[in-house]
């Protein structure tokens, strides 16, 4: 078989996707997601114009001999945009291998190790009313799973949390790009929220008691003192997780949050190499991986690197917000089906319209994924459909602090 085309397909229904579909010369054809939250047109430029040309008369069968070519023939390694694009032709590479094989992707990652997915949704308000009210919409969706975010007194817009009716006037789903040509300025402030937060929590606890597992993403916007303070103080809650602490580029810095808090600790969507954790695992600062399978270098990359993290009890909860799409998210599932160190998997619904474009046979029952058993990754592109939504600009938020002071986020 031989790869004869390489189609980078940018669309853009009620958020920004990009696609990579690499076509073979036996019509099989393969998908894969290049989507960067806000940096799109860069992995899609880097694919058209440096990736595709590359693929052309190459064995598609060849998925490890493409990713180590695409990482260390380029010369400059590592990076969101390089991980992203080698992440969507490998995704794309594992779907026409499954097709060719006529067996859904996770037959060939070793078959499946459990009958569902745990995932968890985002559940969030800018009050205890509101908050409790979104946890019950989500409990009646079938979640069984609650990541919690709150406004905090005295800060106006808080990430995460749902605030305004999307464009699509899905309430429940939670878009942190805003359509806006320049990134929106949101306002932070840590000390006001750590006095907030294990209020929130101990009023979710009386409310839905003991045994739901709740989540929270700090997003790293705390020092490492301040996340050892808001990982005690939360203890008595029993977090399945506190996530993103601090900006975990200083890896070293997570030793002090160990040694202060049995809070569990997740980190890492914006990482994209095995070597961004290097420290992390070896020295167990960490108990979930947080990247996603599209930016991290697909399948293959994301394999490895939670196989080095099982070594150390090290679980998985794979990236899953609505900017990976359901290729990405397909991807994902196949992998936690597969692998022995599950942990759980984050899972925001994309929109109807998204749902259009992207034909998918993953399911969600009863707070559990499931990727369907259609051979390779069970998600077909409506092309036609995808053409008529072009790009639009969009981008993240970003804070500054009250003096003024661009802080992380
Ligand atoms: O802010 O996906 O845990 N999930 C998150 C996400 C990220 C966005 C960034 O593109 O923090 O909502
Ligand atoms: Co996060």
């Amino acid at each position: 078989m031989k790869i004869v085309a390489a189609d980078i397909i940018v669309s853009s229904p009620d958020r920004n996707f990009v696609t990579l579909k690499i076509t073979t010369d036996e019509g099989i054809t393969g998908l894969g997601d290049a989507t960067l939250n806000g940096r799109e047109l860069s992995v899609a430029s880097y694919l058209r114009d440096h990736v595709a040309p590359l693929l052309m008369g190459r064995d598609p069968h060849r998925i490890e001999d493409t990713w180590q070519f695409l990482y260390r023939s380029a010369y400059w390694r590592r990076g969101p945009v390089t991980m992203a694009a080698i992440a969507a032709v490998d995704v794309a590479l594992w779907d026409i291998k499954a097709k060719a094989a006529g067996m859904p992707l996770y037959q060939l990652l070793g078959g499946a190790s459990r009958t569902g997915i745990m995932a968890y949704g985002h559940a969030s308000g800018r009050d205890i009313p509101e908050l409790f009210d979104s946890i019950r919409r989500h409990l009646d969706e079938g979640f069984r799973s609650i990541r919690v975010q709150t406004s905090v007194p005295g800060i106006n817009a808080v990430y995460g949390v749902a605030a305004q009716p999307s464009a699509t006037g899905q309430r429940y789903d939670y878009e942190p790009a805003q359509r806006t040509p320049l990134p929106a300025e949101e306002d932070w402030d840590t000390r006001a929220y750590l006095r907030h937060l294990p209020s929130v929590f101990e009023a979710v606890r009386g409310e839905f008691g003991p045994e739901l597992p709740l989540l929270h993403d700090g997003h790293h916007r705390m020092t490492p003192i301040q996340a050892a303070k808001l990982g005690k103080a939360l203890e008595p809650y029993d977090l399945f997780w506190l996530e993103d602490c601090t900006p975990a580029e200083n890896q070293e810095a997570l030793r002090l949050v160990r040694q202060h808090t049995t809070t569990p600790l997740a980190i890492g969507e914006v990482f994209n190499t095995v070597w961004d954790y290097q420290t992390l695992i070896r020295e167990q600062l960490i108990d979930y991986v947080r990247s996603a399978v599209t930016h991290t270098g697909g399948i293959t990359a994301m394999r490895k690197l939670l196989d080095f993290a099982a070594q150390y009890q090290i679980k998985s909860g794979i990236h899953g917000p609505t900017d990976i799409s359901p290729v990405g998210m397909a991807a994902a599932l196949h992998l936690d089906l597969a692998i022995h160190n599950f942990g759980i998997q984050e899972y925001m619904k994309h929109t109807p319209l998204a749902n259009e474009v992207f034909r998918q046979s993953f399911t969600f029952t009863d707070g559990y994924l499931h990727p369907g058993d259609q051979p390779g990754l069970g998600v077909e592109l409506d092309e036609e459909v995808a053409a008529r939504f072009p790009y639009e600009p969009a981008y993240l938020p970003f804070n500054r602090l009250k003096d003024g002071t661009i802080h992380d986020w």
